[in-house]
């Protein structure tokens, strides 16, 4: 029986699902007695950490957890359950961590974008029962802006490098922590896992040691969900946001059937898009609940969720907060969440006041629940024009000449899936969302979704510059080499694509065969 500490923000679901899916029983501690009597417990962290620690106190765990954690039982920490261990973090300056270890986490000021988002290597320092299995080449999932800095070397587990070599697990007697998340690093993160739950396992060294780590570019999959006319909840794909032919949606398959195939071909991320969430509010969609909670049960691959992330009232007059939302869908499985509409809006408002007000989706989603956790989807459209000075927005000058033969554009944003063009081009968006709390750009482009001709490297460059945020370049992929291109001209973090691995035009393990000796990837 593993015992798991949830303070009650972030993705617990998939650490309990990796755990049950390893043929163990998991109980969350309801109380402080239930965490003193544990005999293995997993604190699995997301979030802030001064909100963690303001929880752990509320609930009056500090105490417990350190008893616990003097007593030498078994225990691992995933992410903030790392940092947790430690005095402090430059993250809630001022309070006081767990203070099992010396030291602190610090802030990454490296020469990359932060978050350090994505899967990366491990340069393993001691043996550990966590290793049995493990080659040592293998890659683990990591999502944070801080690391910890002990004091101590002897704790050190693993390092990574990221512009840095930082630690990236502890341990010390039964006290274990990952920097990685292991239940969201695939088969290689649930052996890890195994290791933890089974009995009697030997402390051990991976066979192979890396020099150096390096971050792999992540080929992300995006299944745009929609209810059909029959009011089933399918996986649809439009040619520039249409996804009608001949009148009816269309229909790819099942949202659940499919990201566990896109898993189990290897997919280093798996985004759901509700493309109607802007008009249905998904407190009341709970098919689109139903379908994270399956798929997180046979996914262990990060899932972002996006639609209708917004403030709304209900038809009997109840309130709800873009928090409250989001709070569903991470209790639901989902790690990240996506703002779209809502994003554009936000935007507009701050440019118009200049105040952040801290009530926005953004503000409010990424204070609790952590940068990394808030994921802008921008939608934009190119909107030619004769001459650079025709408009406000920041303009490019392009080599794709318009109908008219116009050599500038700017990108549009828009909201409601495209249909509607706002004042507001998508650098200027990026920008905002950044300095609000966001922590990634999932960049679209309604001119080049579905037709297979390649991403608008164009927009995706001058994004990319506008923002330190790790960015993922989205629409037009049509074969492998879209995807080098984009990587190479854009150095962008991560490539989405949609229709070519829906119409199984190109299986992911060909992209990935066709890029792993040109960049680094994740096998
Ligand atoms: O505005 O916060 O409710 O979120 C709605 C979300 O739904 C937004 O993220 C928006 O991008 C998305 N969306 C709305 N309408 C559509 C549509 O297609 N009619 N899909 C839509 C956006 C674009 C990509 C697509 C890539 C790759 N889909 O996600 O998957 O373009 O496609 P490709 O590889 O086939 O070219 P809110």
């Amino acid at each position: 029986m593993i015992t798991l500490l949830d303070y009650g923000a972030g993705n617990v679901r998939s650490v309990i699902n990796a755990i049950e899916k390893l043929g163990e029983t998991v109980r969350v501690a309801q109380n402080s007695q239930e965490i003193l009597a544990a005999e293995k417990l997993v604190f699995p962290g997301v979030g802030n950490f001064g909100n963690m620690i303001h929880i752990l106190k509320q609930k009056q765990y500090i105490d417990p957890l350190k008893t616990y954690l003097k007593s030498n039982r078994p225990f691992l920490g995933i992410c903030l359950g790392l940092h947790a261990l430690f005095e402090e973090s430059e993250e809630a300056p001022g309070l006081k961590g767990l203070g099992i270890l010396q030291g602190c986490a610090r802030r990454f000021r490296v020469k990359r974008s932060v978050p350090h988002i994505g899967w990366n290597g491990i340069k393993v320092k001691q043996p550990s029962i966590l290793f049995n299995d493990i080659q040592g080449d293998e890659k683990f999932y990591f999502v944070h802006t801080y690391y910890v800095d002990p004091v101590d070397p002897s704790v050190v587990l693993t390092t990574t490098d990221y512009g840095l070599e930082f630690v990236s697990g502890i341990q010390t007697g039964n006290i274990m922590a990952t920097q990685f998340h292991p239940e969201k690093s695939g088969p290689t993160g649930l052996t890890l896992l195994k290791n933890f739950i089974q009995k009697d396992r030997d402390s051990v060294m991976p066979v192979l040691q890396s020099e150096e780590t390096k971050l792999a570019k992540r080929i992300i999959v995006c299944l745009d969900v929609r209810s059909n006319d029959q009011g089933d909840l399918v996986v649809t794909k439009g040619d520039q946001y249409d996804v009608r032919e001949e009148g009816t949606v269309r229909n790819l398959g099942r949202p659940v059937d499919l990201a566990r195939r896109y898993f189990e071909e290897g997919a280093d991320e798996i985004t759901f898009l509700n493309i109607t969430g802007f008009r249905d509010f998904p407190l009341e969609d709970m098919p689109m609940l139903k379908v994270l909670r399956r798929t997180s049960k046979t996914v262990f691959v990060p899932l972002t969720i996006g639609g209708g992330i917004r403030d709304y009232t209900d038809k009997n007059g109840r309130q709800y907060s873009a928090l409250a939302v989001a709070e569903e869908y991470f209790r639901s499985g989902a790690d990240k969440v996506s703002i779209g509409s809502d994003a554009v809006l936000i935007a507009e408002e701050y440019l118009r006041t200049g105040e952040k007000t801290g009530e926005s989706s953004i503000e409010q989603i990424s204070k609790v629940y952590g940068n990394q956790a808030v994921v802008i989807s921008i939608d934009p459209r190119r909107m030619y024009i004769h001459a650079p000075d025709k408009v406000r927005h920041p303009v490019v000058e392009t080599d794709i000449p318009g109908p008219e033969g116009e050599r500038f554009c700017w990108f549009q944003c828009t909201v409601q899936g495209g249909r509607e063009g706002r004042d507001l081009d998508a650098i200027t968006l990026a920008r905002v969302c950044e300095s609000l709390g966001a922590g990634e750009i999932l960049l679209n482009c309604i001119d080049r979704d579905g037709t297979n001709s390649g991403f608008d490297l164009e927009l995706i460059h001058a994004v990319k510059q506008a923002v330190t945020i790790p960015v993922i370049a989205s629409s037009g992929a049509g074969c492998a080499e879209h995807f080098q291109v984009v990587f190479e001209k854009t150095d962008v973090e991560s490539a989405l694509a949609a229709g070519i691995f829906h119409r199984r035009e190109v299986p992911i393990s060909h992209v990935k065969s066709f890029l792993k000796d040109k960049l680094e990837i994740r096998l």
